[in-house]
């Protein structure tokens, strides 16, 4: 059975979405990154970059194991063992996969560091938070032109391109979006929460999301010495 390292966050939820949709069995071990699990030894011999969400799948290609980091190559992994949720026509696949390069290439990190500036930096910097501020709408009118033209990211099929981003636009109060003023993103956005293994798979460790701030034990794990420390 595939091992999912993970905790729930935006990429943590991608990988439980995925697996729900698929229908693979998978058995979830919590990495609790608010107190510093990421960094004991048996995670960091699955993944040098000590970031959630990992997998361990004991019957990988070949029939061999195989250890996976980056929720993009586990995603595009997952579907192709399944054989669902990438389309197989090559046209689409490369359309499919460029949208699934975006988010991780674009929101991902540009969402993160507006939450990083926005909320949880100690210092407020103004420039920070516009700049990252101003990528977050950015993308958003990337992917609602693209909703426009097309029903799901990849085309005419709902893929792992859709699921791969839906985590990210989560709560759009925390990034000051409000949703109806990307109206494509909208209706996809509630196509997509509607699904039920879009429901479980938000909910796989649910009652550990943290609820309003960070405290300071949590900050200084992910942003203070413990983060930066050679390993
Ligand atoms: N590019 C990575 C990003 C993973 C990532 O940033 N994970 C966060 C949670 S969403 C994490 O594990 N943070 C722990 C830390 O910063 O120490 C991916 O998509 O898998």
């Amino acid at each position: 059975m595939i091992e999912v390292w993970t905790w729930p966050t935006p990429n943590g939820h991608k990988v439980h979405i995925a697996l729900e949709e698929l229908g693979l069995p998978y058995k979830v071990v919590p990495v609790n990154i608010g107190k510093g699990a990421q960094f004991e030894p048996a995670f960091l011999a699955i993944t040098p970059n000590h970031r959630i969400p990992a997998i361990v799948d004991p019957d990988g290609p070949g029939g061999k194991p195989i250890q996976l980091f980056e929720s993009g190559t586990i995603l595009i992994y997952l579907a192709e063992k399944a054989g669902r949720l990438i389309p197989a026509d090559a046209h689409a696949r490369y359309i499919c996969l460029q949208w699934v390069m975006f988010q991780m290439g674009g929101i991902g990190p540009m969402f993160g560091q507006f939450g990083h500036f926005n909320n949880y930096a100690a210092e407020k910097i103004p420039y920070a938070i516009e700049r990252y501020g101003n990528e977050v709408k950015r993308l958003h009118r990337v992917l609602d032109k693209r909703l426009g033209e097309a029903e799901w990211l990849a085309g005419e099929e709902y893929s792992i391109a859709d699921i791969i981003t839906y985590p990210w636009l989560r709560f759009p109060e925390r990034r000051n979006i409000v949703l109806a003023d990307y109206p494509n993103v909208a209706r996809w956005y509630a196509a997509i929460d509607a699904r039920p293994a879009v429901r479980r798979g938000v909910a796989v460790l649910s009652e550990n999301q943290r609820q309003g701030t960070m405290n300071d034990a949590e900050r200084e794990v992910l942003f203070g010495k413990a983060q930066f420390a050679a390993r």
